[in-house]
């Protein structure tokens, strides 16, 4: 008998704390949006709504389960003890958009076992729109299953993608995608990494990638593509994380993924 709850249990966990949390960012973005700061550099913002939804979420999950630990993007580690559930949050993914009022933003949290995510939820709190995973039980939204895209040719891929907030990056990133986009169908750019891999899961888009990405804000999206059936990884055998993630049909992944190696995706700054 397992110590730790099953996968079940755990999404039946983080779904009303993700759509508590959701509630507050449509609400207080329409308040106003306050204390808006910097991080990383002059356009990587967190707002009050940021800081606020995750410490609703904290202090959730606290209620629910005292001895779990939270990665969540605004204040860090909270440490679990040994044995317990690491919960993998990003409040407001999408911080850009939500600060302009673009209908993208979203909650995404994930359950993570040893090491292993094992359930997540990402909800679209413009929307409402909701994706659930479970591993080996499949994705959802809205009562449906999802299966991604079954496309086999490069050439006909619309791919998702993103950048980061560093002006270098920005210049690699860019001249990346200056090859890669004459190989492909089209590119589009949400600017939120879990619905663009939620995207890949409904076959919304054919496949995503992108450098730079920290834990909260692929882990829940990322289970929702490879429960649809989408490869989801980094590059030469690597997991997903800062390097790369990729997320791609299996006849797909591995053409994108030689092109990502061969134009350096994972490189520059
Ligand atoms: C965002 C990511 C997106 C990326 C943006 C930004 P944030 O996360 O979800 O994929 O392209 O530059 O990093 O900063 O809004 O939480």
């Amino acid at each position: 008998m397992s110590e730790f709850p099953a996968a079940d249990e755990l999404l039946s966990i983080a779904v009303p704390v993700a759509r508590e949390a959701a509630a507050t960012a449509r609400r207080m973005r329409a308040e106003a949006i306050t204390d808006v700061e910097t991080k990383s550099t002059r356009t990587d913002v967190v707002t009050a709504a940021d800081r606020a939804v995750e410490r609703q979420v904290v202090s959730s999950l606290r209620t629910i389960r005292p001895h779990d630990g939270v990665l969540g993007e605004e204040y860090g580690e909270n440490t679990s003890e040994a044995g317990a559930v690491r919960w993998i949050l990003d409040p407001i993914d999408g911080t850009v958009n939500y600060l302009y009022g673009l209908p993208a933003y979203a909650v995404s949290l994930a359950a993570e076992v040893d090491g292993v995510v094992q359930a997540g939820v990402v909800i679209n709190a413009a929307t409402g729109d909701e994706w659930t995973a479970t591993r080996g039980g499949g994705a959802w939204r809205a009562g449906r299953r999802l299966r991604c895209s079954a496309q086999t040719d490069l050439a006909q891929v619309l791919l998702g993608t993103g950048f980061g907030y560093d002006a270098k990056r920005r210049a690699h990133q860019g001249a990346v995608l200056a090859q890669l986009i004459t190989r492909v169908r089209d590119i589009r750019r949400i600017g939120v990494a879990s619905l663009d891999l939620c995207s890949v899961g409904e076959g919304l888009l054919d496949a995503y990638y992108e450098k730079g990405l920290n834990p909260w804000d692929h882990a829940a999206g990322g289970l929702v593509a490879a429960e649809a059936g989408a490869l989801v990884g980094g590059l030469e055998g690597a997991p997903p994380g800062l390097d790369m993630v990729v997320a791609a049909p299996p006849a797909i992944f591995g053409p994108l993924h030689d092109a990502l190696v061969e134009l350096d995706a994972a490189g520059g700054a």
